[in-house]
């Protein structure tokens, strides 16, 4: 009986792997039927629209003074690529480059393989080659492209992707495109290495630097001593200076071809690489009509803010005799730029005032809020998701409750329009409420539909902290960056929903690729879907979405320095990847988010000669670093350093130093080993020990006291027990104090004044060279 039903069991057993394998097989199959279809398209029904992108390295001048840039048929922004709801689109993108490229199809719903990120789901277009991209085109409404290799698309690789419905539902007579960005002079990668290496140079360019005068006279000091306990500069908004913000190319341009009473359906995209603007409208409130492509319910809005890679469209009637001035202001108001459509008198956008830093960081200090959250974990396969959400950012969501909230008034339901609050003639809006942040939630955007998902579908829940580090720029998220981070698996028929709780004092622009999530607001089962959502400095945002596709797909801030210093990651439906990426490895990707860079600084002054060389990746660093006095005194050293976690690294190198004071006769070399730390209120501590068992610990800190100039000092001591060297008669030790103290007034982003004395070479002064 036992052995019937024991071979029972085993022919059921068989019989049941059986079915598993020929579902696995079938499955399988169909996933690869799926991969074919898309390959091929439905080119026999859809037509086909086809365009030709060729991308070229040439010299451009945007602000007056003629640097590289990368054009797109010989423009930038590249041309606006149009289809029409049904169509088969075939883009040939044309690499004249002498670097490789690839291009992004921002918010299209596509066939993984092209959705254009090199070495995750597409190969690289190298030099010389052209890459073929091919899709039916399943969605209207305003979309864009744009280069996803490494900063292209800050110095020009990105352009409009419109798609016409078949059907119009919206009223209006004529349309535009509105590619919004962000111009540099510099090389991107020289940006992203001064960002890495903490030059305070772009803040004080901009005129939003915080210097400690300023924040005295605001009687700020309290909130600034909270800032640096939680070992924050202050509250940033924005990293890089840009000399030009622009709408089409230009900082300023007129469209005088619109006439009276025409309705213009503006489609206003934000291809910035790295700036968040608010949009003002002369003439009335516009109506906005759709966001990241999609329709919502109408509502007349005037001052919307816009996040890198949003999208939005407006329709606005050119008023008689009157020319409308559409107007960007860049998140921390360092700069604007102005489109004008129509003939006659100029109906000024109503001006938006510049953010105030320091009354900002006064309000964050009397809220009970945690920052310096790691971006840079000890162990960072270890999850601490939720221990790190309760310990770091808004300790008290009362705090900010309890403030007066009032309601945004720059919004009017259309029933209700109130033109009479509009003052064209009075073009400064008034101060937003104290609720920092109420001012960016997307509660004025409601879908046309419902899109809630079944109560029965399941949902996976994931809690992504936005985590950052601003002293040496790495972002990453849950204190993990890309580089060592694993993929979040994610499941077809399945909800995926998401926390974002931002951690950082910056607001990041998140994208998912390849899908729409809701974004939950106060519409509820109306929440509208987007490709790209703007979390606030700690503030907390939920999104989700339903999972039907297949392959990997790129989830990452769009501030692309954000992105290049490892705010990112991979979301995967854990399927087989596609054999013709076999050439291309994810590593690739990935390392280029955890790149080294090099930085120098010499001293020259009238006493001493200093240089200092350091070479830095996410977790290792060296340094090198020589000081020479007039006064014959020497001390040179070279140190590895391994950062575990973002304040403490652990190190071991070689130190140099003359044996007898202002002589050059000996010298005395030893191996050291120690610990520096980042301290609570911003002190460099080092401790150490050498080969001659002699202890020694120093502590340096450098403050902006005015626009540009900075006070500095470090102290040093050291102790010799006489483990090993003999020491004199009747002495228990010997000691040695090194000490230095000066001050820097920066005149370029190179190049500094200073002066200074050390104990060691005297007083003197001269320049300081970053290089
Ligand atoms: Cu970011």
């Amino acid at each position: 009986m036992a052995k019937v039903e024991l071979k029972g069991n085993k022919i059921m057993q068989t019989k049941r792997i059986f079915i598993v394998l020929v579902i696995i097989l079938f499955s399988t199959s169909m996933m690869y039927a799926q991969t074919e279809k898309s390959v091929e398209g439905n080119v026999d029904n859809l037509p086909v629209k086809e365009y030709t992108l060729t991308l070229r390295q040439e010299k451009v001048n945007i602000t007056g003074k003629e640097v590289m840039g990368m054009t797109i048929n010989n423009t930038i922004p590249g041309p606006v690529l149009e289809f029409t709801e049904g169509e088969y689109a075939v883009i040939n993108v044309k690499n004249e480059m002498d670097v490789e490229t690839s291009i992004h199809w921002h918010g299209l719903l596509l066939p993984n393989f092209y959705d254009g990120v090199p070495y995750l789901t597409t190969p690289p277009i190298e030099p010389g080659h052209t890459f073929k991209y091919e899709f039916a085109i399943k969605q209207s409404g305003t979309y864009w492209y744009h280069g996803h290799t490494m900063l292209q698309e800050q110095v020009g690789v990105f352009g409009a992707f419109v798609i016409h419905p078949k059907k119009e539902t919206l009223a209006y007579d004529k349309e535009l495109v509105l590619m919004l960005s962000d111009w540099t002079n510099e090389k991107p990668m020289s940006v992203l290495r001064n960002l890495k290496r903490g030059n305070e140079w772009y803040n004080s360019q901009k005129g939003t630097a915080t210097p400690l005068n300023q924040v005295i006279k605001r009687g700020a000091l309290g909130a600034q001593l909270n800032f640096w306990r939680q070992r924050m500069e202050g509250a940033d908004i924005a990293d890089i200076y840009y000399p030009a913000f622009l709408i089409n190319g230009k900082q300023s341009i007129k469209y005088p071809e619109f006439k009276a009473g025409e309705k213009v359906r503006l489609r206003i995209i934000n291809g910035g690489a790295s700036s968040q603007f608010w949009m003002t409208f002369g003439g009335g409130y516009p109506l906005l009509v759709s966001a990241d492509g999609i329709d919502v319910v109408p509502v007349k809005k005037n001052k919307t803010f816009i996040a890198i890679a949003e999208a939005y469209d407006f329709i606005v009637t050119i008023p008689e005799n009157g020319e409308i001035e559409f107007k960007i202001t860049a998140q921390d108001g360092s700069g604007t730029a102005s489109a004008f459509l129509g003939n006659g008198e100029i109906l000024k956008a109503p001006n938006v005032m510049k953010p105030d830093k320091i009354g900002m960081m006064k309000k964050m200090a009397k809220m009970d809020m945690k920052m310096g959250a790691h971006a840079l974990k000890f162990r960072p396969k270890k999850d601490e998701r939720y221990k790190m959400k309760k310990n770091y950012g808004m300790q008290m969501e009362a705090d900010m409750k309890n403030m007066d909230m009032p309601k945004d008034s720059t919004m009017e339901k259309i029933p209700e329009i109130d033109m009479k609050k509009e003052d064209a003639t009075n073009p400064t809006m008034k101060a937003e409420g104290m609720d920092m942040f109420s001012e960016y939630n997307y509660d004025y955007l409601k879908s046309l539909q419902k899109t809630n998902y079944d109560k029965d579908i399941p949902v996976k829940e994931i809690l992504l902290n936005l985590t950052g580090n601003m002293q040496r720029y790495i972002w990453s998220i849950n204190g993990v960056p890309l580089s060592e981070a694993d993929k979040i698996k994610i499941k077809g028929n399945q909800v995926t929903r998401i926390t974002l709780n931002n951690l950082t004092m910056m607001h990041h622009p998140m994208h998912l690729h390849g899908h729409f999530f809701r974004v939950i607001n106060e519409n509820g089962e109306y929440s509208p879907l987007k490709h790209t959502v703007n979390i606030p400095p700690m503030q907390e945002v939920t999104i989700e979405f339903y999972g039907n596709e297949y392959g990997d797909w790129f989830f990452h801030c769009h501030i692309l320095y954000h992105l290049m210093g490892g705010m990112a990651r991979v979301f995967s439906y854990d399927t087989p990847r596609d054999i013709r990426m076999k050439e291309y490895p994810v590593k690739k990707l990935v390392a280029e988010t955890d790149r080294y860079f090099s930085w120098g600084l010499l001293d020259a002054t009238s006493s001493m000669i200093g240089v200092n060389l350091t070479t830095s990746n996410i977790r290792n660093q060296f340094n090198a670093s020589f000081e020479y006095g007039w006064n014959e005194n020497l001390e040179a050293e070279f140190t590895y350093e391994y950062y575990l976690h973002d304040y403490l690294r652990v190190f071991g190198g070689v130190n140099i130093e003359n044996k007898m004071p202002d002589n050059l006769d000996e010298f005395s070399t030893t191996v050291v080993a120690g610990i520096r730390y980042f301290t609570p209120y911003m002190f460099s501590l080092d401790v150490r020990v050498d080969s001659k068992l002699r202890p020694r610990i120093s502590l340096g800190r450098s403050i902006m006291v005015f626009p540009k100039l900075s006070v500095f000092a470090y102290y040093e001591y050291q102790i010799d027990l006489g483990i090993i060297n003999d020491l004199p008669i009747n002495k228990d030790y010997i000691s040695e104090t090194v000490w230095s103290a000066g001050a820097e007034y920066m005149l370029s982003r190179n190049f500094s004044l200073m002066a200074s004395y050390d104990n060691r070479f005297g007083a003197g002064g001269g320049l300081s060279i970053r290089f």
